[in-house]
């Protein structure tokens, strides 16, 4: 069993889709470890993007991110990092394949309803920044402490 990370952004949780997109995620086999929402700092979300930070799209990036609430998901399934990849599809939304969560949902490549850790070791490090400790202790989640 592998853990990642999605957020679900800020565009998805104000058109009530939070538990639309929670369902599919069940329904396509994974299990929700940790469970938040929250809304990210400015500072926060120039750490968590801080790989981006010199892409033309950063500070817009920043600005969505931090405009309304997300909610970060830890997930668990066989695989989860490339599967979860499978899931949401291409990030811009007009590429994504038919049935994938940004194809259904996603307004645009900014404004495109869910995030998901892209390697096993950035799964590790995105998973921490939001479920530490007794989180995700609680959740079983004990690779990740
Ligand atoms: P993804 O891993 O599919 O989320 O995509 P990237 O890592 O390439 O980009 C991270 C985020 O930057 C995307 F989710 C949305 C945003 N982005 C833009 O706003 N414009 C772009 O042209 C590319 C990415």
């Amino acid at each position: 069993m592998e853990l990642t990370l999605a957020i679900i952004k800020p565009d998805a949780v104000a058109r009530n889709l939070t538990g639309r997109i929670l369902a599919h995620l069940e329904e396509q086999g994974f299990r929700i470890r940790g469970l938040r929402m929250m809304h990210l700092s400015e500072t926060q979300a120039r750490e968590f993007y801080a790989v981006h930070r010199e892409r033309p799209f950063y500070e817009s990036l920043v600005r969505f991110m931090t405009s309304g609430p997300v909610v970060p998901v830890l997930l668990e399934r066989e695989n989860a990092v490339a599967k979860l990849r499978e899931v949401i599809g291409a990030t811009d939304p007009a590429e994504a394949k038919p049935g994938t969560i940004r194809a259904l949902y996603a307004e645009s490549k900014e404004r495109n309803a869910i995030h998901a850790s892209d390697a096993p070791d950035t799964a590790r490090r995105e998973a921490a920044f939001f479920f530490a400790g007794a989180d995700v202790l609680a959740a079983g989640g004990r690779e990740l402490v």
